[in-house]
């Protein structure tokens, strides 16, 4: 950590944070950052100008010209990166060069590659490396996890995962992610059905071990790009090592849904199910005696109390569970080592996880995934 402590508004912080990137990832970042107390030192962007417009969105003080300038200012002890993927492997390796922490937005690389060069690069420098997998930091996710590691819920039979979204549903509608250039050659899949089998491994312990896919681009043409090759919509019917089965489906194309991630997990004794649009509630599924567990610390397993920031009759939800992966994170860089921190290495495994079904989708065979 770069040594003194600076004085931000009149408090004295600790950790000085840095953020590469303007957009909507940029704003729930420093928000996280600042709930952890963090002293937000500057943003940084491909131009003084963006950056400066950044700046004045986030009511951050400094903004950078390039990511260089950033690393050069020793009150930066971590950097979030949060431009669109592509950028994410040189910069990450950047920050972790110039000896700084780095939380990179997902996905980590837009290869394995890449994935596994910054691994190592952070495992060998020693810096504390994270992505944001938050819907790990739900504490009914944490009680899904509970119930498969203490073995309440039995062995995993079947695994009923969806990820909808709407907001890539018309023609009209455009983002960088929808260009292979700047989002990389998956677009669906890495960006949210990536969360979908982070989740699914998280909570139980299981590893996808085969992946059979079908994808379509609905719509190759929008309002700025033309023959778009990446991903609306995929389904995957998947396999376990541990012997389990079961489908996903990955769209952002779907009417009506916003951010549904619905998983539904059986094990022999008990079903679990989740959707994080409603994160207030786990569904315990029984022969007998269903239930609907609430978010309430004093009924939790001791991990999932743990994440409970707000009275129960209050919602906790996304932004939440981002503020307490970057506090997690924070806590690490001082030393700790939180339980279900997403590093680097599950970066590289949804990078391997994306690999796979994107091939098995072009190839249309099974396929396995790298362990
Ligand atoms: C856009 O699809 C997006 O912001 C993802 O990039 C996030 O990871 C997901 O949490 C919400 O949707």
């Amino acid at each position: 950590m770069a040594s003194g402590t600076v004085k931000a508004r009149g408090t004295s912080w600790t950790l000085g944070v840095g953020i590469v990137g303007g957009g909507f990832m940029a704003t729930v970042h420093s928000r996280a950052a600042r709930t952890a107390r963090a002293g937000l030192v500057g943003v940084a962007s491909s131009s003084v100008e963006r950056a400066v417009a950044a700046a004045r969105e986030l009511g951050i003080e400094h903004a950078f010209g390039s990511l260089n300038d950033l690393l050069a200012d020793d009150r930066v002890d971590v950097v979030h990166v949060t431009t669109p993927n592509a950028l994410h492997a040189q910069q990450a390796l950047a920050v972790i060069e110039a000896g700084k922490h780095v939380v990179c937005e997902k996905p980590l690389a837009t290869t394995v590659a890449d994935a596994e060069r910054l691994t190592q690069a952070a495992a060998s420098a020693g810096v504390t490396a994270t992505v944001p997998f938050v819907y790990r930091f739900h504490p009914l996710v944490r009680e899904a996890r509970a119930r498969f590691a203490s073995g309440e819920a039995g062995r995993l039979l079947t695994i009923d995962g969806s990820y909808l979204q709407d907001w890539l549903l018309s023609t009209d509608d455009d983002n960088w992610r929808v260009d292979a250039k700047a989002g990389g050659r998956s677009r669906a899949f890495a960006d949210i059905g990536s969360h979908l089998v982070d989740l699914i491994e998280f909570v139980t312990g299981d590893r996808v071990s085969k992946v059979a896919a079908t994808k379509r681009t609905f719509f190759a043409d929008r309002a700025e790009h033309s023959d778009i090759a990446t991903e609306d919509a995929v389904a995957v019917a998947v396999q376990t090592a541990g012997g389990a089965i079961g489908t996903l489906l990955v769209s952002q194309a779907a009417p009506g849904r916003k951010n549904r991630l619905h998983l539904e997990l059986a094990g022999s004794t008990e079903s679990v199910a989740f959707d994080q649009e409603q994160p207030e509630t786990l569904w315990v599924g029984r022969r007998r005696g269903s239930l609907l567990i609430p978010r309430d610390a004093e009924q939790l397993a001791p991990d999932a109390a743990r994440l409970v920031t707000t009275p129960s009759g209050h919602p906790q939800g996304y932004q939440d569970a981002f503020n307490a992966f970057v506090a997690d994170t924070y806590a690490a860089i001082a030393g700790a080592e939180p339980e279900g921190l997403p590093r680097f290495a599950d970066g590289l495994r949804a990078a391997r996880v994306t690999e796979a079904v994107i091939d098995s989708a072009e190839a249309g065979t099974w396929v396995d995934v790298a362990a």
